[in-house]
């Protein structure tokens, strides 16, 4: 008898043991980790499993066949600054003074006041990192010293780490910036930025010294010249600090899989902004001549390899299960932006628009209809398509509502809890959405039809050879029925167009 309650004792012990070291090890009650891969420049029809691309990108398809790949999903602008200025903090751009492409040297765009993407996380416990370009400004009024530590900048609102490619990579400074720190600087040889004019008169630069250049510009990037190739803007000194372009997605790469490795055990949020497949395309020579289309399709191959190395480092981890991860782009494509790096003459039989009309900059459909994937294991069923509008200005009170944070009034006022779209358990279309092109043209969407505003601004970008969808007359089309946009119906249904002129004059009151 007193073997048997001894006995019982024993295995309840045991069983109660085992249950406790069970969920530890699943971390059953932790929240999911969030990785944000967002591209640069990529098309709708630039991933192979979008149907138009002649360039395979097996890595990306992979994470669609294992998720949900959306159709009719929106950056908020055709253009980069603004596009991330609003995935950040859930309020459009277009509401904000100077949140257009920002210049290199220009101060953090997004006021410390702000509880942002990455500051919500924190609340609910998460690690949160950028690694990648960032484009939004750093620094104050008082203007950047890139000797020392740069501030304001990520970490005064929501990142615990930040690794940065600080503008593009084709504006200087050409240097990474750790921890709001430039990596490898010589503290004798300092840094000088301008956009107004040369640091060094003497300098070379890639307009008086073509010959010194690998890589050519078509039009502007006819400045500063670093590793072979002019940007725009001039620098001076951190020579040893310098970038090579061709090392990008390796470094990108490294710094992620370090953060993620170091992380596992915490919730975390990365934000993993590519440079690829942004100008200048200089691609790492694993990547250059082996797609067939020049340069840009390198950079895609590229691109392609850094998701499935992210993938690969989750796997290896043992963090698929419990990592939602979003892959999309920051504007829709362009060809030629400003170096000659035989884009249009590669092109070939590659459709980067897809079935759309413009690209990058423009109000038509291709400026901000992008790619967009949703992969989390065991929790979003494998290989579906969803073709719910959905606008990226959601992802912050979608994930607010992951995170179990909630949205304060006043913030992150433009974003909407869509999170069953996310993670495609419902396909509940936007009740409207908001596009923004490069002249701050907006454009209206709900259900099939979309309205552009009037616009005074030009119907082609001549140097990328993108129409920009601008007309002074109203524009009203049927994306059901003509997804080119090629009727303009405004005549046709007079009442829609007054209806959905006041509606988004109504938004941009609110
Ligand atoms: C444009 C640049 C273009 C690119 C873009 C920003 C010129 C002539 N063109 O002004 O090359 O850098 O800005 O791209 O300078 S984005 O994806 O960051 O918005
Ligand atoms: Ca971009």
């Amino acid at each position: 008898m007193r073997t048997t309650i001894m006995n019982r004792f024993l295995l309840a012990t045991l069983l109660l043991s085992f249950a406790v070291t069970t969920n530890s090890q699943t971390s059953k009650n932790k929240k999911p980790n969030i990785i944000l891969i967002y591209t640069d420049d990529l098309g709708f029809g630039d991933v192979s499993s979008y149907g138009t691309s002649a360039i395979p990108t097996p890595n990306i398809d992979r994470l669609a066949k294992n998720g949900v790949r959306f159709t009719n999903a929106h950056a908020t602008s055709a253009t980069c600054t603004p596009s991330r200025f609003s995935l950040l903090t859930g309020k459009y751009a277009w509401r904000k003074e100077g949140t257009g492409i920002a210049p290199g040297d220009a101060t953090l765009l997004i006021p410390v006041t702000t509880t942002t993407l990455p500051g919500m996380l924190q609340k609910a416990g998460y690690n949160t990192a950028v690694i990648g370009k960032w484009h939004l400004g750093l620094g104050d009024a008082k203007g950047i010293n890139w000797n020392e530590k740069i501030k304001p900048g990520p970490a005064e609102i929501g990142f615990n780490y930040s690794f940065l490619i600080p503008a593009t990579g084709d504006r200087v400074p050409c240097v990474f910036v750790e921890n709001q720190q430039v990596v490898n600087l010589d503290k004798n040889d300092p840094i000088t930025v301008s956009y107004t004019g040369p640091v060094d008169p003497n300098a070379p630069t890639g307009k008086k010294n073509p010959e010194l250049l690998k890589m050519h510009p078509s039009h502007g990037h006819d400045m500063t010249i670093v590793n072979g190739i002019s940007r725009i803007g001039y620098m001076k000194g951190g020579n040893a600090a310098l970038w090579k372009d061709e090392d990008f997605a390796n470094i990108l790469v490294q710094k992620a899989t370090a953060y993620i490795t170091q992380q596992k055990a915490n919730p975390f949020f990365l934000y993993f902004s590519t440079h690829d497949i942004h100008v200048p395309r200089i691609a790492h020579e694993r990547f250059a001549g082996k797609s067939g289309f020049g340069p840009r399709g390198d950079v895609l191959l590229q691109l392609d390899w850094t998701v499935g190395q992210i993938e690969e480092v989750l796997k290896k981890n043992g963090l698929l299960e419990n990592t939602l991860i979003i892959f999309t782009s920051d504007n829709g494509q362009v060809i030629d932006d400003g170096y000659k790096d035989d884009a249009v003459e590669k092109l070939g039989n590659h459709k980067p628009n897809g079935i759309y009309r413009g690209g990058k900059y423009s109000a038509f459909e291709a400026g901000t209809r992008v790619p967009f994937i949703v992969s989390w294991k065991g929790k979003v069923k494998a290989g579906k398509v969803n073709d719910a509008l959905f606008s990226q200005v959601d992802l912050y009170a979608s994930l607010a509502a992951l995170a179990g944070v909630k949205v304060e009034a006043g913030q992150a006022p433009d974003s909407k809890n869509y999170l069953q779209v996310l993670l495609n358990q419902s396909n509940k279309p936007r009740e409207f959405l908001i596009e923004q092109s490069i002249n701050s043209t907006l454009s209206l969407l709900v259900g099939d039809w979309k309205y552009i505003e009037p616009s005074k601004g030009p119907k082609i970008n001549k140097d990328t050879n993108t129409e920009l969808g601008n007309d002074p007359k109203p524009q009203l089309y049927n994306l059901a029925t003509d997804p080119g946009e090629t009727k303009n119906l405004a005549e046709v249904y007079p009442e829609r167009v007054a209806e959905m002129k006041l509606k988004l004059d109504n938004i941009r009151q609110k």
